[in-house]
């Protein structure tokens, strides 16, 4: 049986051929004009980045090397009993472009298992934190502590071949992704004081042992919630904040510790990641307000309220979709299976039915659909997962894998440094005085 370094070196010479001949065939061919606009308008839009794993449909929504989550939801290997697919075999076909066989991702589980424990002075800094500094803050100093033992870091002090990059940080992206778990589950249990960290069961795949890490191990269902949520938030194309952050970074040959934790700095602000933290709080706030089983117009005008403080609903739009995000579908369906009583998903499935037609209404925002994080939160908190601002810690454990297997690719392909240039705003307006 193949393992996953050896299939990828297999593949690295074909994928290096091919991008030679893209450019060779397409290399000079112009995507069309740069607007002025798309400078000051956050680069919407303008194609600037290669990103492997994943393509971004405005109207379909994401593609994992070309499959569908429903595509991933059937193909992908399963737990034995489980329906999810287990992300052991995202990662996978994230950097293969294959789907794995059940032994390949037995073995991923063993070899993450294998890798997970984290090094002691990494522990005394997670615990060192107040429990007032948010989670995301503890997650990224302790990402970035690990770049103590990066093999990447020593290879390149003992001065690698460039041809070899590629090697040492597939073993760093690994063992990242391998020691999120026990990182994320000790921040989890400091704060909230929930008591001792377990070791990690070398036979249990990787969201079974996040599940125990986290103190729900023993809830089938919860492990399942887990398989689901790190596949699906794995990886969202290249653009967005964390993950062309990761790339960023890493273009400057840091290592994937230190290019991760600044993925996890911009996953941490409201208009990425946090919104799943955002969403819960606003969703708690509406219930004290409003009371249980609020009419939909009651609903409504809290929804209108939102706006006019001159705040987002936090959930809703996206940079690049223009349809609810099949992110969101998926959980729903995974609600509407396990959990279709609960009050909480009960008021997501509310807001759902109404807010689109009133951001239509308030006419500003492109998209009036709900992204991935309008749902992921209810879902937690259904499991007594409740702690609304630990929840973006675990969409970093999981664009992990999106932003790992993207390094490893950037450095298998010689990706240069990241360098556009900039122009400031009396440099544009001499250059296009006369156009
Ligand atoms: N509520 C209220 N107003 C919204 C809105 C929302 N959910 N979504 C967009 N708008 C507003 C924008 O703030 C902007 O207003 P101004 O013109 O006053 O600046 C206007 O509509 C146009 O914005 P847009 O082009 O539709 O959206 P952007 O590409 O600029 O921003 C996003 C995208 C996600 C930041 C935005 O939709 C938003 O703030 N949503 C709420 C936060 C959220 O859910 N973020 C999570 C996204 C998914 C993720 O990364 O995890």
């Amino acid at each position: 049986q193949t393992s996953l370094k050896d299939r990828l070196a297999e593949l690295i010479p074909a994928a290096q051929s091919r991008v030679k001949e893209v450019r060779a065939e397409h290399g000079q061919k112009a995507f069309g004009p740069v607007l002025v606009d798309q400078l000051y308008g956050g680069m919407r839009g303008l194609p600037a980045l290669i990103w492997e794993g994943s393509v971004l449909d405005p109207e379909e929504g994401i593609r994992f090397r070309g499959k569908t989550i429903p595509d991933i939801q059937a193909e992908l290997p399963k737990a034995p009993g489980g329906d999810e697919p287990l992300p052991e075999g995202l990662f996978w076909l994230l950097v293969t472009g294959e789907i794995p066989t059940q032994d390949q991702v037995t073995a991923l589980s063993k070899d993450w298992a294998a890798r997970a424990e984290i090094p002691a002075f990494v522990e005394e800094i997670i615990d060192r934190c107040p429990p007032t500094l948010h989670p995301m803050s503890q997650f990224s100093l302790a990402v970035t502590a690990l770049n103590h033992d990066s093999a990447f870091a020593a290879a390149y002090a003992k001065g690698i071949n460039k041809k070899e990059y590629w090697g040492p940080v597939f073993e760093d992206s690994m063992d990242l992704i391998a020691k999120l778990p026990n990182i994320a589950g000790r921040i989890y249990r400091n704060v909230y004081g929930r008591g001792k960290l377990p070791a990690v069961d070398l036979n249990k795949d990787y969201s079974a042992n996040l599940a125990t890490l986290l103190g729900f191990g023993d809830n089938a269902t919860f492990v399942e919630l887990m398989r689901l949520y790190i596949t699906i938030h794995s990886d969202h194309e290249g653009g967005n904040v964390s993950a062309h952050t990761g790339k960023l970074v890493g273009s400057a040959l840091s290592d994937p510790f230190l290019a991760f934790a600044a993925s996890l700095n911009g996953l941490a602000g409201p208009l990425h990641g946090l919104a799943n933290q955002e969403v819960l709080v606003w969703l708690t706030k509406m219930q004290q307000s409003l009371g249980p089983d609020a009419e939909d117009d009651h609903v409504k005008e809290y929804v209108w309220s939102t706006l006019k403080a001159g705040q987002v609903v936090p959930g809703y739009g996206h940079a690049v979709l223009r349809k609810t995000d099949p992110r969101y579908v998926a959980q729903r369906a995974f609600a509407l299976k396990h959990l279709p009583d609960d009050k909480l998903f009960k008021l997501v499935a509310q807001v759902y039915k109404l807010v689109p037609d009133i951001l239509l209404a308030a006419g500003k925002a492109k998209n009036p659909w709900p992204n991935v994080d309008a749902h992921s939160g209810a879902l937690l908190t259904h499991y007594g997962l409740r702690e609304m601002q630990f929840y973006t810690v675990l969409f970093g454990v999981s664009r992990a894998f999106g932003v790992a297997a993207q390094l490893i690719w950037d450095r298998a392909l010689g990706a240069p440094l990241e360098r556009p240039k900039s122009y400031s705003t009396e440099a544009i307006a001499r250059m296009f005085k006369d156009r």
